[in-house]
């Protein structure tokens, strides 16, 4: 969880219309701008260099760059995003990527992957299966890995959450912080599991970035419990972004 470099992407005024499940009414594009700016602000504090990208009018939902594809320092593979508005975004990040990467795969088609339902672990990275990330998509993102030298493993996403990492994060190599229908599961075992409290399960869409955790400012008694064991938590506001089912991983790009 060490990141020099990171990718985001501003919101155009389009974000206010981005997916969601439920509808609480759309975020203020005001809002939504200020959290962006306080998270590209933190990443920054953390130690990491910031590209910064340009808005995308047309696809509402690309301030998300997480899903459109996958970074690890030797190498990116460029996604197929499950959802069908938001497909398009894994061919505008690529100019980039192929442009700051020495190694670019592409996900075969016509699978599908969103990286949000992709967690990079110590020895293997996991793969969620989801509404966005079906059986052929993830059988290819192993190839793909494999590859890079890297491991893959399928596991199942919760039913009805929208990502595999709306429900968890790594605290560390060794700890990872889940929501109660996650934990249990078998997936973490090996792992010391940390349960976010009942009521805050957006929590667990943490971020771990060098030595700190960015934690959304909503979840007052995550950040308690985080902090009396010993981790230095920044909370920032997700209040806008989360109307449209966003936590603080899926923002950015790392490695
Ligand atoms: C979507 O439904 O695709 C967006 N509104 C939210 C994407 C959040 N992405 C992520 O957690 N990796």
């Amino acid at each position: 969880h060490s990141f020099n470099s990171a990718i985001v992407r501003v919101p155009g005024s389009s974000v206010v219309k981005g997916l969601r499940a439920d509808d609480r009414g759309d975020p203020s594009f005001e809002g939504i701008r200020a959290e962006h700016e306080a998270y590209i602000a933190a990443l920054r504090d953390a130690g990491v260099e910031v590209t910064v990208l340009p808005a995308l009018e047309g696809f509402p939902d690309s301030i998300f760059v997480e899903d459109p594809a996958l970074v690890f320092p030797e190498g990116a593979i460029i996604l197929h995003p499950g959802a069908e508005t938001r497909a398009g975004e894994a061919g505008e990040i690529a100019p980039t990527l192929r442009e700051m990467f020495p190694t670019v795969i592409d996900l075969p088609r016509p699978g599908h992957a969103d990286g949000g339902d992709v967690l990079n672990t110590s020895d293997k990275v996991m793969i969620g299966l989801s509404a966005r990330t079906d059986r052929e998509g993830a059988e290819g993102l192993i190839a793909c890995l494999e590859k890079l030298d890297r491991k893959g493993q399928i596991v199942e996403t919760p039913k009805g959450v929208l990502h595999f990492k709306t429900d968890c994060s790594l605290l560390d190599e060794e700890t990872a912080l889940v929501t109660h229908r996650l934990a249990g599961s078998g997936i973490f075992d090996g792992f010391r599991e940390i349960v976010v409290p009942d009521g805050e399960e957006p929590a667990a869409n943490a971020l771990r970035v060098n030595d700190v955790v960015l934690l959304g400012r909503d979840f007052p008694r995550t950040a308690e419990m985080l902090d009396g064991l010993g981790y230095k938590v920044v909370t920032l506001k997700t209040t806008e972004i989360g109307k449209i089912d966003a936590g603080l991983s899926c923002m950015s790009l790392r490695w």
